[in-house]
């Protein structure tokens, strides 16, 4: 029996193609919508079907849930896949699907919703005696409260807003007399950005290291991980480069935060594929931190050393069936690194949207460039500003670096800036080259300069 007899794809860019491939691949038709300024794109040119939904506008468009559904009928698919970003973790969305007898292809409502309620995972997670950084159990609701947190936990502490991620209403407090404002600030900003001014506390961690495991679990209880990824890197909260396995990591490490991800992972009863993001101290103490409820961005740095294929997954899960293999059948192999290149000036990392005259991504022995760009297309200033994923793999993670830094040199865009030139800096970093990495070595690391 085939899994679906067709997929529409609620995304655009390199995520929507990398879905169309793995529909291909398991020999189900595809259906990809778009909006009026995306008309000429590879999705729209290599989907079976190509439905228009709206103007460039992602909130006339990529957000439309009404549009979305009313494509999904017409075209006649049987799920609709979200990508990242834009719906894949809207709730509301997966009960739109389901109202109509689509197959949302990801986690349940009630999985994306707890995940999207940041101070409720942590809740959930303290429940269940998985660690959780000291912190607030529950929003705090004035000043007030904060201040009472404040006294058991101390200062440094940080401000997180519940319906957060992403650094918006995010606030770092160093001293009492500093909380009152920056908690009015971060309440603000987190009521601006998502309509909800809730925010938790945790006690700040310095030169944290962000490590997240993936998850595949099927809808009878199966559920596996493949393995962790360091996402250290990243600059005003936006992830820049990931690797796979931590570098400072072995095969105990692995098993320990593994077993912590699927532990979590069952408190949440959750389905589909998904990442349990933990926070490392400098000191070894692995802490939750979020999960995540959709396909991530970096996730072929895992597919690379696991060899397994996280969105073919993704379908067959979604379409009921059972993993069909267990945790002693994945292997780790080699190494992996993947840089996101942005069309940005690499120096100010402000957009440089207009028309790429000449690509040529990279290729060769152990690369993968996950784009949907080429030559004569045009970036949108529509929509984020990613444009390829430059994913490598080799035995370790000097060969890996040496592969990223020979297949970022090859990489030619014309006609507009791009990050490469950032990444061929970083990859020449003493201190990046010896692994030695934290959530802050970007900001560190131009100080310097
Ligand atoms: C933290 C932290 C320190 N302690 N949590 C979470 C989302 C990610 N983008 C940044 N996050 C952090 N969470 C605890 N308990 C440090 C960061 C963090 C950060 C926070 C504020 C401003 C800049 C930052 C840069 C990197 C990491």
């Amino acid at each position: 029996m085939k899994l679906f007899r067709k997929v529409l794809i609620a995304n655009r860019g390199e995520i929507a193609l990398r879905i169309i491939r793995a529909c291909h691949e398991l020999g189900i038709r595809t259906a990809v919508v778009y909006s009026e300024i995306d008309k000429n794109t590879l999705p729209v040119r290599l989907a079976d079907e190509a439905i228009c939904i709206g103007p460039a506008s992602a909130a006339q468009s990529y957000l439309n849930i009404p549009a979305i559904i009313s494509a999904a009928e017409i075209t006649d698919a049987e799920a609709i896949h979200p990508g990242y970003g834009f719906l894949a973790e809207n709730y509301h969305f997966v009960e739109a699907c389901a109202a109509s007898n689509i197959t949302f292809i990801g986690p349940s409502a009630e999985n994306i919703r707890i995940g999207g309620d940041k101070s409720m995972a942590r809740q959930i997670m303290k429940k269940n005696n998985i660690q959780v950084v000291p912190g607030s159990d529950k929003p705090v609701v004035n000043e007030k409260g904060a201040f009472k947190v404040a006294k058991k936990i101390g200062f440094p502490l940080i401000l997180k807003a519940s319906a957060g991620g992403g650094g918006k209403g995010m606030r770092i407090v160093k001293r009492e007399e500093d909380l009152d404002k920056m908690y009015h600030m971060a309440q603000k900003e987190a009521f601006a950005a998502f309509g909800n001014g809730d925010l938790y506390i945790e006690k700040y961690i310095s030169d944290m290291r962000h490590i997240e495991v993936q998850i595949l679990a099927d809808n009878r209880g199966g559920m596996v991980h493949l393995g962790e990824r360091d996402c250290s890197i990243q600059r005003r909260h936006q992830k820049l480069l990931e690797e796979a396995p931590f570098n400072y990591g072995d095969v105990t490490f692995r098993k320990k935060i593994g077993a912590l991800a699927i532990k979590a992972a069952r408190a949440f009863g959750y389905r589909n594929a998904g990442t349990i993001e933990f926070i490392l101290d400098r000191d070894g103490q692995i802490y939750f931190m979020e999960i995540n409820t959709r396909i991530q961005v970096e996730h072929p740095v895992t597919e690379m050393v696991t060899g397994i294929d996280i969105v073919k997954a993704q379908i067959t899960l979604a379409a009921g069936r059972p993993l069909s293999f267990r945790q002693k059948d994945v292997s780790f192999n080699g190494y992996s690194i993947e840089c996101r290149i942005n069309a940005e000036d690499p120096e100010k990392f402000i957009p440089s949207p207009g028309t790429v005259s000449l690509f040529v991504p990279p290729g060769g022995a152990g690369v993968r460039t996950d784009t949907a760009a080429y030559s004569g297309w045009t970036v949108p200033a529509h929509y984020d500003s990613l444009i390829a994923k430059v994913i490598v793999h080799g035995k370790d993670r000097e060969e890996a670096v040496m592969k990223m830094k020979r297949a970022l040199r090859e990489f030619i865009i014309d006609g507009i800036k791009s990050t490469i030139p950032f990444f061929i800096d970083l990859l020449d970093d003493p201190d990046f080259l010896k692994g030695d990495i934290n959530t802050h070595f970007l900001e560190r690391k131009n100080k310097k300069k």
